[in-house]
């Protein structure tokens, strides 16, 4: 037994890439050649292969964490390596003789039969790059047909190995006039894929021998080369934001996901992803089987087929098109790209906003004491520059209210609640590129102090937009708090897989009767938003008036 450090290969053009899965675990026995994590990039997301079989002796990445070539992600306790030194030399030679000494990226542009322009008005062919190790891949998207006018480098095909899938860009531009492959075909280096013809021709690359143009990054190719630390890579598929994918809109999901999926029959295109960035998981496509299943989900293809007077499963809005106004003849414009971010939570909002039955409840607490105490605890605190926050109280209330009433502490996964045994909550923060939602990691087990601590922290990140995959994820139940803004009461959405979410409004002193007169006393509204299907009216008054008693009366806490 030797212990192997399993590195980051040749990622190609990738400087730094986020780690966004991880496949295995300590104490896995893997394979060589098996996909340890799943990295991604803003372009391109790929799964990290091990160069070496053997049991997982330690994980050195977590999800979130930036790795770029050479960074060590796991330590494995190698099988039958007398000398790890050997091992990995060995494997070393392996993929060298396997794979060409360039690297792909670059043949992918500049090999020969890539284009043979006939003249700038003329027609071109395009020609399978060079895709490395891989042989007879298979054709599983189409994402032209004649007639488009492609642009160099815009992907032409997707192909898929047992180990990779990648895009085969066009190495010009042009009208396409003639594809020559369909779904299912195997193709190989060279291979006849497109005819262009077009003015456009102009614009090609240059022949054959011409440097590699850089973007040849957006297409998917293998990147080992002979100087890679590990065997020939598996997969770049792109990140698929809406924007990104110019026809064909391909799911974002990983090869050995897409695989599955298809085994299943699962047409990927109509599974949500729940992974960052809407990235479809293995657990997706069997939460998509399991609802097609049960009756819950129709398919797009089984949609099709009922007949318009069966009534269908209800699936489906069935809405007017949205309404297409030429804004200038009323008046002048300026057109903005959504940020990224906001694209993004648009797409999960509108998700949970018409998925989930959303019940609203509005309720008052009274924080008079409770404020005094954290205005005076900030005086005497001031000198070790930590601000104690009224979210930091919210946080701490809301983890004994859920603890006092477990349902809302839990997710449907179809007919069952999983009743989370953790207390994760997250707030909503503004950004200037829109919203996002970091979790306070078993709140339950933390002070105020160390939770405002942990606020402040987060809610930088957020504004500098350096929150991780890992910061957002975890949460049981999420606060908005707009106290700091004003208002007085709001209807939050819920933040899916979440059933209930609560809102915070500007507290301001009210008169309150105490039986006897009127008191000025400092009053917190509170909006709690929550789903029907697992939360009942009853149950929700008791949670916003338990967290009323609670604010009112912070000793509460300790019963
Ligand atoms: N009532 C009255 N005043 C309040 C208050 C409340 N409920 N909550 C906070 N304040 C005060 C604070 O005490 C602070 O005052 P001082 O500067 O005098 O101390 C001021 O408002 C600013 O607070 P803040 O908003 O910066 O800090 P916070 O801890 O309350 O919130 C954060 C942090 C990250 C949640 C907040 O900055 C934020 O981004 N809020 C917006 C969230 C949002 O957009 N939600 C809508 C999502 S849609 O569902």
């Amino acid at each position: 037994m030797a212990l192997v450090d399993i590195q980051v290969p040749d990622i190609g053009d990738f400087d730094e890439v986020t780690v966004i899965e991880l496949l295995v675990k300590p104490g896995d026995s893997i394979k060589a050649d098996q996909s340890l994590l799943t990295v991604e990039s803003d372009k391109a997301s790929m799964e990290i292969p091990s160069s070496a079989a053997g049991v997982v002796k330690e994980l050195r990445v977590k999800l979130g964490d930036k790795v770029k070539q050479g960074s060590v992600v796991l330590v494995l306790e190698s099988e039958g390596a007398a000398a790890p030194a050997a091992a990995v030399s060995e494997s070393k030679a392996a993929v060298a003789a396997a794979v060409p000494a360039q690297p792909a990226i670059n043949s992918v542009a500049s090999s020969a039969p890539a284009a043979a322009a006939a003249a700038a008005t003329g027609s071109v062919e395009i020609r399978v790059p060079d895709i490395g190790d891989f042989k007879d891949v298979t054709v599983i998207e189409v994402l032209v047909k004649v007639g488009d006018a492609i642009k160099a480098e815009q992907s032409l095909v997707t192909v898929e190995s047992d180990k990779a899938s990648m895009e085969i860009p066009s190495s010009a531009a042009g009208v396409l006039k003639d594809f020559k492959v369909k779904l299912g075909d195997k193709l190989n280096i060279g291979d006849l894929l497109a005819v262009l013809e077009g003015s456009a021709l102009a614009a090609a690359p240059a022949p054959a021998s011409a440097p590699a143009p850089a973007p040849a990054q957006a297409a998917a190719v293998p990147v080992a080369t002979a100087s890679s630390p590990a065997p020939a890579l598996v997969a770049l598929l792109p990140a698929h934001e809406p924007t990104a994918v110019p026809t064909g809109s391909l799911p974002h999901a990983s090869p050995s996901v897409r695989k599955f999926a298809r085994e299943l029959g699962v047409p990927l295109a109509e599974v949500k992803g729940s992974g960052p960035k809407g990235r479809i998981t293995e657990s997706d496509v069997q939460a998509f089987t399991k609802s097609v299943m049960d009756g819950s989900t129709r398919t797009q293809a089984q949609a099709a087929k009922a007949p318009a007077s069966s009534g269908g499963s209800g699936v489906g809005l069935d809405l007017l098109p949205w309404p297409k106004v030429d804004f200038t003849k009323f008046g002048p414009v300026e057109r903005k790209d959504m940020s990224r971010i906001k694209k993004i939570s648009g797409a999960n909002l509108h998700r949970n906003w018409v998925m989930i039955p959303h019940v609203f409840n509005h309720d008052d607490a009274d924080i008079t004491e409770l404020e005094a105490f954290r205005v005076q605890m900030n005086k005497e605190n001031e000198k070790a520059g930590i601000k104690i926050t009224m979210l930091a109280f919210l946080i701490k209330a809301s983890v004994a209210a859920l603890k006092k009433f477990p349902e809302f502490n839990a997710s449907l996964d179809g007919d069952q609640l999983v009743l989370k045994q953790y207390y994760n909550v997250a707030f909503a923060a503004d950004t200037p590129n829109g919203l996002v939602v970091p979790v306070i990691k078993d709140a339950d087990k933390k002070g105020i102090v160390q939770i405002s601590q942990e606020m402040g922290e987060l809610a930088k990140k957020a504004r500098d937009g350096k929150l991780s995959p890992a910061d957002m994820s975890g949460a049981c139940f999420t606060i908005s708090s707009l106290g700091g803004i004003g208002g007085r009461y709001f209807t939050p959405i819920i933040n899916a897989p979440e059933v209930a979410i609560l809102g915070v409004c500007k507290s301001q002193i009210e008169p309150v009767w105490d039986g006897k007169a009127f008191q000025p006393r400092l009053i917190l509204p509170l909006s709690l938003s929550w789903d029907h299907r697992v939360i009942d009216g009853a149950s929700a008054a008791r949670f916003n008036a338990y967290l009323g008693q609670i604010l009112a009366d912070f000793r509460r806490v300790l019963l």
